[in-house]
């Protein structure tokens, strides 16, 4: 379902409007702004009831593989939290495949046990799980997960995600969907009407046709589509056909994928996957966006499975090349980049790339970005380069209540960092209006979104 991009009126210049703010309340006056603004969480791993939940709940329908993740063991087994634990008692005391073989609620109670109970939680990832504990009025000093296990049991998922937006302060949650994921795949095939929730929006992730074409082809050849390992025009037609085939049966609002460190463009010519990914790109995705008017969403930096045994904890993060993004930018003025990149290295030059290039849209603190002095530091960055032209946050939450403390922590910093722009731009003798406020949050945390969505 396509999101409502009408603008809203910026804020109407009107006596309160045009109400001047002294500089000692522009932290609270900004603070207020921010905490009131609904936030269109423009990437998420998070499903609508309709994808099946595994979790046990008040409606007693479980999918054991079901893709809507919430309640307390699917939070603290989050794999930021199972890379963590494994630092605390190693894979040399426990070993990976052992811990595996656990039920996820063993798993949690161990790491509950030692992220939490016999260790000081300090990291992010533990703080996010005692901010939304807290959140919900649970007694975040439990020494076991019973209790928050029996306030989740009574739980009706659906109910339970209007309330989470609601304290989150969310407006719609936008979703991931990977057509190249079997169990996702076949739940958009069943049901067509899946993606219907008017809470969530879908978008169409593609990363094995770029990152690995030739296996990504005996898939396509499998679903239907007549797709050789060579891009013939009779293959680009068929990949096209495939991409407009998922558009219109998710009603995406924007294709993605993630690229790794070494991504480049134009492609390492020893490379011949590279290679060919970069055909695909041209001939085939750019155009389909362009002739959709969506965005590609190019999430640039992650090294996948650089420890396989920790399975989706095991990815890492490098330094990618910033002027492949220019070059894309450059050579494809008619279509639109959604741009994040996971590496801290990469964010000076991408805001400077982005100040050269309006097709180009940096958003959020990905990954291992998402901590309190990255965001504090990429944010500053971003609003003394780029003014408000960019997307501060996304939450990339993969457990329902992970919305609750992504985006109370993401706000709090945000708008600190905001204040201290204004106060800076009020010490030159300039004044600070609330409609300036009320414009800028409106437009970092919605706006800006919906209208690169609607260029
Ligand atoms: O590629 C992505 O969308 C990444 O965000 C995920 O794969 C990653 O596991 C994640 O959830 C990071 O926050
Ligand atoms: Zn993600």
């Amino acid at each position: 379902m396509p999101i409502d991009t009408t603008p809203k009126p910026t804020a109407r210049p009107g006596p309160l409007n045009d109400q001047r703010i002294d500089a000692a309340q522009i932290r609270q006056v900004v603070g207020r702004a921010v905490q009131s603004q609904k936030i269109l969480d423009m990437h998420t791993h998070l499903y609508p009831p309709g994808f099946g939940t595994p979790v046990a709940n008040k409606t007693g329908r479980i999918d054991p593989t079901g893709l809507m993740l919430w309640g307390v063991d699917e939070l603290i087994t989050y794999h930021y939290l199972v890379a963590e634990v494994f630092r605390v008692v190693p894979a040399t005391e426990l070993p990976y495949e052992t811990f595996w073989t656990w039920p996820k609620d063993r798993q949690a109670d161990h790491i509950w046990r030692h992220l939490f109970v016999e260790n000081t939680p300090l990291s992010e990832a533990c703080r996010g799980i005692l901010t939304t504990l807290t959140r919900l009025g649970l007694d975040p000093d439990e020494k076991s997960l019973s209790a928050y296990r029996f306030f989740f049991s009574r739980q009706d998922p659906s109910q339970f995600i209007d309330r989470i937006m609601e304290m989150s302060n969310v407006e719609a949650i936008v979703m991931t969907n990977a057509v190249f994921d079997d169990n996702e795949r076949a739940r958009w095939i069943k049901e067509p009407a899946i993606g219907s929730d008017p809470r969530f929006r879908a978008v169409l992730r593609i990363d094995p046709l770029v990152r690995n074409f030739p296996a990504a082809a005996e898939h396509l050849s499998q679903w239907g589509y007549s797709t050789g390992r060579k891009l013939t025009a009779a293959c680009r037609g068929e990949l096209i056909r495939f991409l407009n085939d998922w558009i219109d049966r998710q009603q995406a609002i924007y294709i993605a994928m993630s690229l790794p460190p070494e991504f480049t463009y134009p492609a390492a010519a020893s490379d011949p996957i590279a290679q060919i990914g970069e055909r695909i790109l041209q001939e085939v995705i750019l155009p389909v966006c362009r002739d959709r008017k969506l965005p590609l969403a190019m999430m640039i930096g992650s090294s996948l499975q650089t420890n396989p045994l920790l399975r989706d904890a095991g990815d890492t993060s490098g330094r990618a090349d910033v002027s492949s993004v220019a070059r894309l930018c450059r050579d494809f003025p008619a279509n639109k980049f959604l741009v994040t990149m996971l590496s801290r290295e990469n964010q000076h030059e991408l805001c400077v790339v982005a100040r050269k290039f309006g097709n180009l849209m940096p958003f959020g603190c990905w990954w291992f970005l998402n901590n309190p002095s990255l965001i504090d530091e990429i944010t500053r960055m971003r609003f003394e380069l780029l003014g408000r032209s960019f997307i501060p946050q996304h939450s990339d939450a993969r457990v329902l209540e992970q919305l609750i403390y992504k985006w109370e922590h993401s706000r709090e910093i945000i708008s600190t960092v905001l204040s201290d722009m204004y106060m800076r731009t009020a010490k030159t003798g300039r004044s600070i209006y609330l409609r300036d406020v009320q414009r800028d949050v409106e437009a970092i945390f919605a706006g800006n979104f919906k209208a690169f969505l609607a260029r």
